[in-house]
């Protein structure tokens, strides 16, 4: 791994792969279990979109960097840091980005955040595989995280994954409990948020919502084969097919967002060029050559 140049943050790592098509995020937080602030969130929406748009990367890892400096733990991550959660949403205090510089009107709107969900859909609607690679806890708004992931790989040994969120009075009744109920059934969905109970690496994959639980020394190692795997992939297929996964679950958001992917296509095609070209040199097109395929 190299670190991603002019990319300078506080919360969280991110770096590209030397040798595979990847790029790693990392939540840089472990004495607090890598729960997110707004800063922590701000820069990690940040980084995605950054490795969006890099055409020479095909996969995305999002992690948790560890253990605690305090206790010797591993966090993926562990929610919304309930130390800045306000009235509204979550706030910049401290040492977090205090968002000074910024218009009034923008201060105030960005007083109570709960914008992990625009992380969510960053994710969902990545161009292109996200695995969340799993060191340790992943609770609360970060269990959401992994179960918005496409893929989920976990530390065997120190892997936990727990829904607190009823416990500190939050819900995430979006993508983190509707996915996860079309990954591991409605029954289990339900017992994952409504016990608060703790499941190892094993017992997440037995569920469904893990795909493999790995030795805990081997994790980022095969988190980098999956990845290389998959960045080796044809682009254009993983994206169609990952929009296609979602169709299913996403109705006309995702349609929107799968038809733009078709378009794409058909602009590649000698017969858009045509279109366009008629259009530029002021004449009738002639789709004549073009058969209506069946
Ligand atoms: O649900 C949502 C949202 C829904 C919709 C829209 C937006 C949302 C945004 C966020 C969320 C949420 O994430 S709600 C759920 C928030 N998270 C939690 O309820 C998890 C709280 N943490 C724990 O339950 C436990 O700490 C743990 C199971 C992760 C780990 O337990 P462990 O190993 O016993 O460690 P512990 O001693 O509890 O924690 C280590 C240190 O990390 C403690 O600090 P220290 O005493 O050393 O100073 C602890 O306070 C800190 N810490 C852990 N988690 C958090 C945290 N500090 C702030 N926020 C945390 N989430």
């Amino acid at each position: 791994w190299e670190p991603v140049a002019d990319r300078d943050y506080e919360d969280v790592t991110y770096h590209r792969g030397t040798d595979v098509d990847a790029v790693r995020i990392g939540f840089d937080r472990p004495e607090v279990r890598n729960a997110f602030r707004p800063g922590t969130v701000d820069e990690l929406h940040d980084a995605l979109q950054h490795a969006k748009r890099q055409a020479d990367v095909g996969c995305v890892l999002l992690t948790g960097n560890g253990p605690s400096p305090k206790d010797g733990e591993w966090a993926f991550c562990s929610g919304g840091d309930q130390s800045v959660r306000g009235d509204s949403g979550y706030e910049y205090r401290g040492d977090d980005e205090a968002a000074s510089e910024e218009d009034e009107t923008v201060r105030e709107a960005k007083a109570g955040r709960l914008h992990i969900l625009e992380v969510q859909r960053a994710i969902r609607f990545m161009p292109k595989p996200v695995v969340a690679v799993v060191p340790g806890w992943a609770v609360g708004g970060g269990h959401s995280l992994h179960v918005v992931c496409d893929i989920t790989l976990a530390s065997d040994e120190h892997a936990k994954f727990l829904q607190t969120d009823p416990d500190v009075a939050s819900f995430d009744a979006g993508f983190g409990s509707a996915y996860l109920a079309k990954q591991v059934g409605q029954k289990k969905a339900r017992e994952v948020f409504f016990r608060g109970k703790t499941y190892s690496a094993e017992e997440a994959a037995d569920m469904g919502m893990v795909n493999e639980a790995v030795p805990h020394e081997d994790l980022e190692d095969v988190a980098l084969e999956w990845a290389d795997e998959m960045a080796s992939k044809s682009p254009t297929a993983m994206r169609m097919l990952k929009y296609a996964f979602n169709m299913a679950d996403d109705g006309l958001v995702d349609q929107q967002v799968f038809a733009g992917e078709a378009t794409r296509l058909g602009y590649m095609t000698d017969e858009a060029k045509e279109g366009r070209e008629a259009f530029m040199e002021g004449r009738d097109p002639d789709f004549s050559d073009y058969p209506w395929y069946y």
